[in-house]
């Protein structure tokens, strides 16, 4: 085994792992996501995808072991988003809708925040959807 690591990317709680372990004689790959959720071990290379029942920071970590029982870690912070908090102030609010109106217009497809209906386009109906969801007081503002 010569390195062990993992490039994280999701759009959503749904986030999907990939395994970039290099190394022959990798027997065991036993993937923890950080959240309390009992992990899940292969006996293949996989690259699995994990949803997270809330937003916030989790430490995953990726764990591979040889035939002789050799063992390498590799963890990574996963960042999950609020869904339509784009500025990270953990409410959701009309300066977030402001904030996805603009990348709406500018194209920018990016942030799994601003994607609040998960079609993996920010559009202005993810705008809309955080602006009814701030006037029905779904936040205390
Ligand atoms: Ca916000
Ligand atoms: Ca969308």
């Amino acid at each position: 085994m010569k390195v062990k690591s993992y490039t994280v990317h999701g759009f959503s709680t749904n986030v999907s792992f990939t395994d970039l372990s290099l190394g022959d004689n990798i027997t065991e790959w036993r993937w923890n996501f950080g959240d309390g959720t009992p992990g899940e071990t292969y006996n293949a290379s996989t690259n699995p995808d994990h949803t997270y029942n809330r937003a916030g920071v989790y430490n995953a970590t990726l764990t591979v072991v040889n035939g002789t029982g050799g063992m390498s870690m590799h963890s990574e912070l996963v960042d999950v988003p609020l869904k339509g908090d784009v500025n990270r102030d953990g409410k959701v609010s009309a300066a977030d809708t402001v904030l996805i109106l603009q990348m709406a217009a500018c194209g920018t497809n990016s942030d799994p925040a601003a994607d609040v209906n998960s079609d993996r386009a920010v559009t202005s109906l993810d705008a809309l959807m955080v602006s009814q969801a701030v006037m029905k007081g779904v936040n205390d503002e």
